[in-house]
């Protein structure tokens, strides 16, 4: 059972999370057709966070485990949304066009691979949050962390290197969002540890106040960071561009 101050904090997430779906269908009207598909990602990422929010404010999405609330509805929300915020970047980083043949598969892997490992980190890391045994579960731990790394490798690797490529607007945009991103995304391994499935140094309500902050940061001011960022792009940019990724494409 949820207390009420736990179960008010999440209703104020659901709200932002609806407001921040709103604030992006809203700034969509701005932007022209050919730049939409920017949009749709972000709001579907407030739009699915608004809903898990909204299930575990009413107390459902939550099992008891080992004596402890475990926020299933969390890990399912970071299951869909985080290869959608991944999915955010590298429209941004990857030029629209590759070359043909090898260039477009390597292209596919990067894309797959990146994805892949961000949803193994999720599974992993509910594993870890799932057992009670140290050991297990640190190690499942460690194992979520190197799938981090690797989504931070190739954010940081090949989709940079192929915003650099692309330069001017595109390359400052890629250059602004990542950082914000990766920042935020480091609050969640630590707060992890300090929280109820780790350590405990933090209580229940503590840790349900602070996901709520970090998730409606790197959701809606994030979404909103990208959003505004597009429509500051001058059209051609993101639209068509031949050239092969670099560092990636043979
Ligand atoms: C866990 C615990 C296991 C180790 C690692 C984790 C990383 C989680 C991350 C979550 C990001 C969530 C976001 C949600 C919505 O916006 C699963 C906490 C590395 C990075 C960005």
């Amino acid at each position: 059972m949820l207390s009420s101050t736990q179960q008010t904090v999440l209703w104020i997430g659901c709200a932002g999370m609806g407001l921040g779906a709103i604030a992006i269908a809203a700034l969509s009207r701005q932007a022209p057709r050919g730049q939409k598909h920017h949009f749709v990602m972000s709001f579907a990422v407030c739009a699915l966070a608004f809903t898990a929010y909204y299930a575990m404010a009413n107390g459902y999405g939550i099992v008891r485990v080992h004596g402890r609330e475990e926020f299933f509805a969390r890990y399912l929300d970071w299951f869909l949304t985080t290869p959608l915020l991944i999915g955010g970047l590298l429209m941004i980083g990857l030029p629209a066009r590759t070359g043909s043949g090898e260039a477009a598969r390597e292209r596919l892997s990067l894309v797959a691979g990146v994805i892949g490992a961000d949803m193994f980190m999720i599974v992993t890391g509910l594993a870890a949050g799932l057992i009670d045994d140290k050991p297990v579960k640190y190690g499942f731990y460690a194992i979520s962390c190197i799938a981090f790394l690797i989504v931070l490798g190739v954010l940081w690797g090949p989709v940079r290197q192929a915003a650099q490529a692309q330069g001017g607007s595109v390359a400052a945009l890629y250059n602004r969002l990542t950082p914000v991103l990766s920042v935020l995304w480091c609050i969640y391994p630590v707060l992890w540890v300090l929280g109820t499935e780790g350590t405990k140094t933090i209580n229940l309500t503590g840790e349900i106040v602070v996901f709520a902050i970090i998730d409606l940061t790197a959701k809606v001011a994030f979404g909103l960071l990208l959003c505004t960022g597009i429509l500051g792009q001058p059209r051609t940019v993101t639209t068509t561009d031949p050239r092969p990724i670099a560092g990636v494409a043979a």
